[in-house]
């Protein structure tokens, strides 16, 4: 029996030895001996037929075999790491580097940007403020009549009788008119919200509003500026048209046209066959509205105008669902 273990001990010792610098040779080694099967595993099961007297001393000695070959051969296998050729391969230097996951503006945000940066190149100063506004400072300061339609239940996120989401961004002008005298040149942009959703509307969207007081600014100062807007935002041939239309804010009104970017001109599927886009609204302040904010009426004029920025970025870039914007489709998003 005692002769069995020192032949068992010797040849393990013998193998362990050959084996030191192979990760395969060893792992193999370690089930030879001391796997579920393995040759001292076994020889501890057969202690229980030997002869009762002989049972302690033989499976003390197998036991501290056992022990001590698997201390050696984990060691063997940490030096074999160690060195580099175990069984986690070397390093190959030479691998080109993994690049970097880097975020980027969200198209939205970039064109509110670049919309923010033509006007301050204009000599605009950029005003930001609350999301969640009076009803004085949202509707009834821009002359926004108590029975008027964008006053509606419908149209409106009220958080109590007298505040509401900003519809518009809007209140941030008659804020800062509030707060100082003229001349003023202020652009607005910011998030705004219209109870509202379907394939062209979502309840929150982006909006641009800027607006110009001095003495003596007339309808074409505001034509001049909004052209000048136009032929850096898109480009230096794009043409563009002034319609009449209406706001409560202003008298009188225009809405901004551009050609179609798409069929230019010839009428198709995204103008409605009229062959221009409406990009903004604008027009002349107001009295009514100079006069909410201590404004001299009879010195002063100026010209406001609001755009969607959402709506800007589809005509810039022809994108058909504005619903592409709120989808978070990294797919989508990283081509800008
Ligand atoms: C628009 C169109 C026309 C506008 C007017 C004012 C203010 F405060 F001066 F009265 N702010 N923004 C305005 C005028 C906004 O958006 C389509």
């Amino acid at each position: 029996m005692e002769h069995q273990l020192d032949q068992i001990d010797s040849e393990a010792r013998r193998e362990l030895e050959a084996s030191a610098g192979d990760s395969q040779k060893l792992q193999a080694l370690s089930v030879k001996y001391l796997g579920r099967k393995g040759v001292l595993t076994q020889f501890l099961r057969s202690i229980a037929s030997l002869p009762p007297e002989a049972r302690p001393g033989a499976g003390q000695r197998a036991n501290a075999i056992k022990q001590r070959l698997a201390a050696d051969l984990a060691a063997a296998v940490e030096a074999l790491a160690m060195s580099g050729r175990g069984a986690t391969p070397p390093i190959d230097v030479s691998l080109p580097g993994r690049a970097l996951v880097c975020g980027a503006l969200h198209p939205i945000t970039q064109i509110s940007g670049e919309i923010c940066d033509i006007f301050s190149r204009l000599g605009f100063d950029i005003v930001e403020g609350p999301e969640v506004e009076k009803d004085y400072y949202n509707f009834e300061a821009l002359n926004i009549p108590p029975n008027h339609p964008a006053r509606d239940m419908q149209d409106t996120f009220f958080v109590s009788e007298a505040v509401v989401l900003r519809t518009h961004t809007s209140p941030l002008q008659i804020r800062t008119m509030e707060k100082q005298p003229p001349p003023v040149r202020i652009i607005a942009p910011g998030k705004v919200f219209r109870c509202d959703s379907d394939q062209t509307h979502t309840p929150m969207f982006h909006q641009v509003e800027g607006l110009l007081v001095d003495e003596n600014v007339s309808f074409g100062d505001l034509k001049g500026t909004l052209t000048a807007f136009v032929h850096q935002m898109f480009d230096e041939q794009t043409r563009l048209r002034f319609r009449p239309s209406f706001f409560p804010f202003t008298e009188p009104s225009a809405e901004v046209d551009i050609l179609c970017v798409i069929c230019r001109g010839q009428g198709c599927r995204v103008c409605k066959q009229t062959g221009w886009l409406e990009i903004l609204g604008s027009g002349m302040v107001h009295p009514a509205v100079f006069e909410n904010v201590g404004y001299d009426a009879t010195r002063y004029t100026g010209f406001a105008f609001g755009m969607g920025v959402e709506r800007i970025a589809m005509l810039k870039y022809g994108i058909d669902d504005l619903r592409k914007f709120f989808e978070n489709d990294l797919r989508f998003l990283s081509q800008f």
